[in-house]
C-alpha cells in the first residue's frame, strides 16, 4: 500500500457481515465529518449541523441521492487526536443485516470514502503514533484469541507492557553508545577524568539487559503454547482406541468409531481448552503395514502431522500384545515429545505398562486409562496440564509471550550484545563495540516499529480483518 494512499478517508464495515442486533460502520479521515453531516438527519427529517465530539447522535442515515431514509442509527463523531486512528473517526451503529450494511457502505463510498484493506485502521493508529508496533500486532493477537490464556499474553503487549520494556532496553542501549562514542572522539581527555572504561560499561549489559533478553528468547516456545496452543497428534496402530480418545476429549461424538481396524481415514481435529490453553487434537489413521491404498494415503498425512505437532499422544492396547506395527510407530516417532497411553484398561490383556517401558526403553510415565470413560480423559487432561504445559504456565508469569518476528529481533539484538561482551579487550575495539551496541539497538528498534519500511507493515497488517 502506498503512504500517500493512507491519509485519505477510509470507511469499513468492522462487525461481522450478517443477521445480527448491531452493525458498525467504521469512517476514518479528514472527510469523515463532512460525510456525516451530508448523511445524517435527525428523527424529524432535518440535517444536523453539529455533531458534539464523542458524543452519540440518534437519527437517521438517508440517501443523498433519492433522500430515501435506509436505517434508524446511533452515530458518533470522534475529533482527532483522541481515536483510535489519530484522525477524524465516524461511527455508525445500524442494524445488522446483509442489504443494509452493504446499502450504508454503498453510500459512504458515494461521498468519496475509500474501502479500507484489512488492519488499515490499526496501521493508521501505528503511523499517528497511537500505537507502537507490538502494541499493534497485539491488536491482531486478541481478535484471533480462542484460549483464555493466549487473550491475556495479548492484553498485555497491547496495553504496551511489552513495548515499554523494550523502550526501556533501548534507551539503557543508547545511552552506552553515546558513553561509547564519547569515549572514541576524546578517548585521552576522559580517561584523565576517570571515565569507567568500556569494560565496564559492557558488565552493565551483561547484568541488565542480557539476561532479560535470553530469558523472552529461552522461553519462545513455551510462549508460542500459551499464544497460539498446542498441538497434539493422536497416534498409534489400528483400532487402539485413538477416535474414542478424541471423542473423550472434545466431549462430543467428533470422529467414527468402529470395531473395525482401518476406520479413520483421514486427519480428524477438534480442540479442547486445558488452564486457559487451547489444545488443537488431531486423530489420525492407525499406522500398520499393508494398508489398502486408501489408508495408505491416510497413514502419510498421520505422518506429516507427527511432524509438525508439538506433542504426540502414542497409544499402545492393552487387550493385545504389543507387534512390529507398535514397534515402527515408536521408530518414527523418535526425537518427538511424547506422552504415552496405554488404553482399554478395562479389558484383561498381554500389555502392560512395564511391558512397554521395558521393550521401548521409556523413561517417562505410561498413562493407564480406559477411553470410554469420561473421567478417564479428565484425569489425562489434568496430567497434560501438570507435565506438558507446566513451563509454559510457569513461563507466563515470568516472561512475555512474544511472536516469531519479535523473538527473531531478541535473538539478533542478544547475539550482537554477547558478540560486544566477548570481545577480549574492548578498550582496544571501541569501534567494534559501538557498532554492536548499534545493531542491538536497530533490532529493537525494529520490535517498536521505528523506521519500519513498508514491506514490513504490509505483511503484519495483512494478518487483520477489513475494518480493524
Ligand atoms: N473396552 C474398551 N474398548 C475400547 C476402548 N477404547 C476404544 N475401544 C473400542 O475399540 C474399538 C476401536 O476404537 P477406535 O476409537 O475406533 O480405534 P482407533 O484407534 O481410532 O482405530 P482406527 O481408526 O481404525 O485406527 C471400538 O470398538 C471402541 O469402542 C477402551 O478403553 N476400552
Ligand atoms: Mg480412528
Amino acid at each position: 500500500m502506498d503512504i500517500a494512499c493512507r491519509r485519505d478517508t477510509i470507511c469499513a464495515i468492522a462487525t461481522p457481515i450478517g443477521i445480527g442486533g448491531i452493525g458498525i460502520l467504521k469512517i476514518s479521515g479528514a472527510d469523515a465529518l463532512r460525510i456525516l453531516r451530508t448523511l445524517f438527519v435527525t428523527r424529524t427529517g432535518k440535517p444536523r449541523s453539529s455533531f458534539p465530539s464523542h458524543r452519540l447522535c440518534h437519527g437517521w442515515i438517508r440517501d443523498p441521492k433519492t433522500l430515501e431514509p435506509v436505517d434508524e442509527v446511533l452515530a458518533s463523531y470522534m475529533a482527532a487526536p483522541r481515536t483510535y486512528t489519530g484522525e477524524d473517526v465516524v461511527e455508525i451503529n445500524c442494524h445488522s443485516g446483509y442489504a443494509v450494511l452493504n446499502r450504508m457502505l454503498e453510500i459512504v463510498v458515494s461521498q468519496g470514502a475509500r474501502v479500507a484493506e484489512p488492519g488499515e485502521f490499526t496501521q493508521r493508529a501505528f503511523l499517528s503514533g497511537r500505537l507502537d508496533l507490538s502494541q499493534a500486532e497485539a491488536v491482531a493477537d486478541i481478535i484471533h484469541s480462542r484460549s483464555q490464556e493466549a487473550l491475556k499474553q495479548a492484553g498485555r503487549h497491547l496495553r504496551g507492557d511489552f513495548g515499554r520494556e523494550v523502550s526501556r532496553w533501548r534507551e539503557h542501549l543508547m545511552e552506552l553508545e553515546a558513553q561509547v562514542e564519547a569515549h572514541l572522539d576524546f578517548a585521552e581527555d576522559l580517561s584523565e577524568e576517570g571515565d569507567p572504561a568500556l569494560a565496564g560499561l559492557l558488565s552493565r549489559v551483561e547484568t541488565q539487559v542480557i539476561p532479560a533478553l535470553e530469558r523472552i528468547v529461552s522461553h519462545y516456545e513455551e510462549g508460542r503454547v500459551l499464544r497460539e496452543g498446542l498441538s497434539m497428534v493422536l497416534v498409534g496402530k489400528p483400532n487402539v482406541g485413538k477416535s474414542s480418545l478424541l471423542n473423550a476429549l472434545v466431549g462430543r461424538d467428533r470422529a467414527i468409531v468402529t470395531a473395525m481396524e482401518g476406520t479413520t481415514r483421514d486427519v480428524v481435529e477438534d480442540s479442547f481448552w486445558v488452564a486457559g490453553v487451547e489444545v488443537r487434537v488431531l486423530d489420525t489413521a492407525g499406522i500398520r503395514q499393508k494398508p489398502d491404498a486408501i489408508e495408505s494415503m491416510g497413514i502419510e498425512r498421520t505422518l506429516r502431522s507427527v511432524d509438525e505437532a508439538d506433542l504426540v499422544l502414542w497409544i499402545l492396547d492393552h487387550s493385545r500384545p504389543l507387534t512390529e506395527d507398535d514397534d515402527r510407530i515408536h521408530e518414527r516417532i523418535s526425537g518427538k515429545r511424547v506422552l504415552v497411553v496405554l488404553n482399554k484398561m478395562d479389558r484383561c490383556g498381554p500389555t502392560t505398562a512395564q511391558a512397554a517401558r521395558t521393550r521401548y526403553g521409556l523413561e517417562g510415565d505410561v498413562v493407564e486409562l480406559c477411553a470410554l470413560r469420561p473421567e478417564d480423559a479428565q484425569r489425562l487432561k489434568k496430567i497434560l496440564q501438570d507435565r506438558v504445559l507446566k513451563e509454559a504456565l510457569l513461563s507466563a508469569e515470568s516472561t512475555f509471550a512474544v511472536n516469531r518476528r519479535q523473538r527473531d529481533c531478541l535473538a539478533r539484538a542478544l547475539e550482537a550484545l554477547q558478540r560486544a561482551c566477548a570481545l577480549p579487550d574492548p578498550e582496544a575495539w571501541p569501534e567494534l563495540v559501538s557498532e554492536e551496541l548499534r545493531a542491538a539497538r536497530k533490532e529493537l528498534d525494529a520490535i517498536l516499529g521505528l523506521e519500519a519500511d513498508e514491506e514490513l507493515l504490509d505483511r503484519i497488517f495483512s494478518r487483520f480483518c477489513i475494518g480493524k
